[in-house]
């Protein structure tokens, strides 16, 4: 049983499992599909990694520059994964390799190094998903209280444990291999489609609360006024980056999700929706982290903002218990939907490059994922005094994985589907015959994924790379 959209014969396709055979499944319906999709971009990047990386970068500025990545970087690179899955119904190797006949080293090493990166943010996603079991857990047995150093004492508490970081990491690991070793239909899109509307439901409600505190016209000010000066030569770098990150771009995922959509669905639709929605989810998020933070008077900033300030907003308000439990579980459901989608890419590219069964490849990632976590999970306790370019470890590790190695990924696979797939074949992905608009826009999306996404991401880089040697003093 499950809502409407989710329906016994959910795929059309009958194979038990449809990787195994070569075979795809559908989504049985669109709406399925989007919510899958949405599900797996929406996460912690919106409402963890989104607030910090605004906070970061001053504010205002940054946000525009973020959305107006997002529409002419991010949305032109999702529709051309979705694409390239779509046509070659395979995960993001075989279908990169497809395209040139098995025979460029370049697109083996640029697809095998997109999995790879996708791993490891894998294992770095799961020790933040622990933090959320950690509050989870916490509101649940009724062990915070309605005060400031309750919360800080907390988050306190958590950080300087690596032991209890590496427990909670293994539990959401071993979720995720339950779900995903069950096969995706099971798995994946059930969760997601059953939570993703009520958590919807439950930030608004929580952002209409968070209005009537007297700091909301300042967050809305910090937000959405842009104040150039604020910005650094790095703000490019750290947008375009994050916009990679929350779309799910560059790990595969989308070429995943393409490849489950049907032959009538119309790809820049899909695309556009899923950056509609992501990108409203995240503007939601920041506009009530920002009211509660800047009501207090308190100091918050970097990776613990949304742990160390959202618990306190949802215990003073009257049923604070249950909101911090709804809020929690919602929060980790859109990471569990996130996570898995990260999971289920790594898994179907072993699946399809080694004809292991779902099973095997599951637990083999699960296990090196659990190794790799190690050095996230331990950055604030044992690893607690190395700094490496102003940052502790968990930070450089964020900022290298999501500012510099997913653009130059991100660049790779997209030069791989634009070069790959002759013109005629993507016009005929992209070009719904109904919609007389849609031919023009075949014209622009070109120019977009040809020309203006590549040479943003290689000026973002190269100012991030000015940032680097100048402001941080490597000379
Ligand atoms: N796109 C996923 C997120 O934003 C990874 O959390």
């Amino acid at each position: 049983m499950g809502p409407p959209w989710y329906s016994n014969t959910y795929f059309c396709d009958e194979e038990q499992e449809p990787r195994m055979s070569g075979k795809r499944a559908y989504w049985s319906t669109r709406f399925g599909f989007y919510l899958a999709a949405i599900g797996s971009a929406c996460g912690l990047g919106n409402l963890w990694r989104f607030p910090f990386v605004v906070e970061e970068n001053g504010g205002g500025a940054f946000v525009l520059i973020y959305l107006l990545a997002a529409l002419t970087v991010g949305l032109p690179l999702l529709i051309s994964e979705l694409m390239l899955g779509k046509r070659a119904r395979k995960s993001l190797i075989a279908a990169a390799l497809e395209l040139v006949n098995g025979k460029s080293k370049y697109s083996a090493i640029i697809t095998r190094s997109a999995v790879l990166l996708t791993l490891v943010v894998f294992s770095y996603y799961a020790v933040i998903s622990g933090w959320v079991v950690y509050f989870l857990a916490q509101f649940t047995a009724g062990s915070i209280s309605q005060s400031d150093s309750s919360v800080n004492t907390m988050f306190s508490v958590l950080m300087e444990n690596g032991l209890l970081q590496l427990m909670l990491v293994s539990a959401h690991l071993l979720i995720c291999a339950v779900v995903v070793s069950k096969s995706i239909q099971e798995g994946l899109e059930k969760w997601v489609s059953y939570i993703m509307p009520v958590f919807a439901v439950l930030l608004i409600f929580l952002l209409v609360r968070a209005a009537s505190l007297n700091s909301f016209g300042s967050a809305a000010r910090f937000l959405f006024y842009p104040d150039f000066s604020k910005l650094t030569m790095a703000s490019l770098g750290h947008a375009l980056g994050h916009v990679f990150f929350t779309l799910s771009i560059g790990f595969g995922s989308m070429v995943t999700f393409g490849s489950y959509l049907k032959e009538a669905d119309h790809i820049p639709t899909a695309g556009f929706r899923v950056t509609v929605a992501d990108g409203l989810l995240s503007l939601v998020s920041a506009l009530l982290i920002f009211s509660v933070v800047m009501q207090s008077a308190s100091n918050h900033q970097d990776t613990g903002l949304l742990f160390e300030t959202l618990p306190m907003f949802l215990l003073q308000m009257p049923g604070g218990w249950f909101f911090g439990v709804a809020f929690f579980l919602c929060l980790y459901a859109a990471a569990l939907g996130a996570s898995i989608g990260l999971l289920e890419v790594i898994v179907s590219n072993f699946m399809d490059q080694k004809k292991w069964s779902r099973s095997y490849a599951t637990w083999f990632v699960i296990s090196i994922a659990f190794l790799v976590s190690f050095l996230p999970a331990l950055s604030s306790s044992v690893f607690k005094n190395v700094q490496i370019a102003g940052y502790d470890l968990l930070s450089f590790v964020d900022a290298i994985l999501i500012n510099w190695l997913l653009p130059i990924i991100v660049l790779g696979v997209g030069t791989i589907i634009v070069k790959g797939m002759s013109i005629e074949s993507q016009k005929g992905l992209f070009v719904d015959v109904n919609r007389i608009e849609s031919a023009s826009l075949f014209g622009h999306w070109r120019y977009m994924v040809v020309i203006v996404a590549p040479l943003i991401i290689a000026l973002a880089l190269l100012l991030q790379l000015f940032d680097l040697v100048f402001k941080n003093g490597v000379l």
